[in-house]
């Protein structure tokens, strides 16, 4: 069984969708990130980073639980585990790695920090949103180009390349992504959304969130943003 400790963030959300698509077992744990869960000493026994998700896999390798951070590696583990959705075929199993590595690298820390600057941050810094913004759309051009030549992001197979991706770009409207300047991201991202997995998931992360803000009811938020209070809270969760 995999017990994903988590939150239906885009990170969270492609574990949940490679986890549909094996169809291995699995249970979702909720770490409410807006309450501070991921810096309880349990956690970052799982994630030292205090950042979501984390699996335990209940029979890892040699048997026994094994946990993991880091949504590429935990999305590797699973396609390594199962058999499942990256290439036996050397060239395209590299193509996918570097998609997946692409989103890692790219997509998730430039649309992220562009939704700090846009959304959250406690100064208008016009040249950290025009940084992030041009960033974001620069990549749906480079997702673009890539589905113009390719049938999915990876390779010529669905992988988790596009597992990874999916959930990041669910907020292309906002960012005037259409059909026709980015035919191909477009086209791509409806075969997604067609997956009956991606359509589960879906309805879980709205599911979830649900959950998690009943369960955050008169309970006090913690500022996630702010980077002083999160180093004095790790500090504070691992001290010797
Ligand atoms: N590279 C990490 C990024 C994970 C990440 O940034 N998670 C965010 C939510 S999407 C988080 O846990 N934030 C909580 C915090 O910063 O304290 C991964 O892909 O797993």
């Amino acid at each position: 069984m995999i017990e994903l400790h988590s939150s239906p963030t885009p990170n969270g959300q492609k574990v949940m969708i490679m986890l549909e698509e094996t169809g291995l077992a699995w249970k979702h744990f909720d770490i409410n990130i807006r309450l501070g869960e991921q810096f309880t000493p349990e956690y970052l026994k799982m994630s030292p980073n205090n950042k979501i998700p984390a699996i335990v896999d209940t029979e890892g390798p040699g048997g026994g639980r094994y946990s993991m951070m880091e949504s590429g590696a935990i999305l590797f583990y699973l396609a390594e585990k199962t058999g499942k959705f990256l290439p036996k075929d050397a060239r395209k199993r590299y193509d996918a790695m570097q998609w997946l590595f692409f989103q890692m690298g790219h997509i998730g820390p430039m649309f992220g920090q562009a939704n700090h600057f846009n959304n959250y941050a406690k100064d208008n810094i016009q040249y950290a949103k025009d940084r992030y913004n041009n960033e974001s759309v620069r990549l749906y051009r480079v997702l673009d180009n890539r589905l113009r030549a390719s049938p999915w992001i990876g390779c010529d197979e669905y992988s988790i390349a596009d597992m990874a991706i999916y959930p990041w770009t669910k907020g292309h409207k906002d960012r005037g992504i259409d059909k026709a300047g980015y035919p191909s991201f477009m086209r791509w991202f409806e075969t997604m959304e067609a997956r009956p997995a991606v359509q589960r998931n879906n309805q879980m992360a709205t599911d979830i969130r649900a959950r998690m803000t009943k369960a955050a009811e008169g309970k006090s938020a913690i500022n996630m943003f702010d980077t002083k209070d999160n180093a004095e809270r790790l500090a504070a969760a691992t001290k010797a």
